[in-house]
């Protein structure tokens, strides 16, 4: 496994229930760095760009609408095979076939309110990263 950076989002179901902190402990004890970080309420534009490739799909408006309804907190993880162990820790995308233990199955209410989003592939991640931080918001370990 590689070093990898992958985008990370609690989204602002989890941001309301005061679990931004549980949330990082689990990144950080499964060797994830966060590397950038910030709070955002993010506008309707800036939801429905990030899920553009989610366009055509019948629950974007309401996706579009769950991700602009309250803060969120978007950060940059960084450690070996990130993408993956990211994807590992957070379960499946419904929180009812999420495995137990996972950020999902611990936090999340729905489908619709789960709790994180992460990135799913080498491609993703760096259009992620790159939609919300430039590379002077990085702040690698030296
Ligand atoms: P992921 O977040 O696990 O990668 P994606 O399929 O990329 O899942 O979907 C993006 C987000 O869209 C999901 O996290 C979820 O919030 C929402 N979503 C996905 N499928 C559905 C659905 O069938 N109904 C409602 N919301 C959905």
């Amino acid at each position: 496994m590689s070093n990898e950076r992958t985008l990370s989002i609690i989204k602002p179901d989890a941001v309301a229930k005061n679990v931004i902190g549980e949330i990082y402990t689990r990144f950080e004890k499964a060797d994830l760095t966060i590397v950038a970080a910030k709070m955002m309420h993010l506008t309707q534009e800036q939801a429905e760009g990030f899920y553009a490739e989610h366009k055509e799909r019948p629950f974007f408006n309401d996706l579009v609408a769950f991700m602009t309804s309250g803060p969120v907190v978007v950060q940059v993880l960084e450690g070996n095979g990130a993408i993956l162990k990211n994807r590992d820790l957070m379960g499946a995308t419904n929180p009812k076939e999420a495995e137990a233990g996972t950020i999902r199955a611990d936090f999340a209410s729905s489908i619709d309110a789960n709790a994180v989003h992460g990135s799913d592939s080498a491609a993703s991640a760096e259009r992620e990263i790159a939609y919300f931080f430039n590379d002077s918001e990085i702040c690698p370990r030296g």
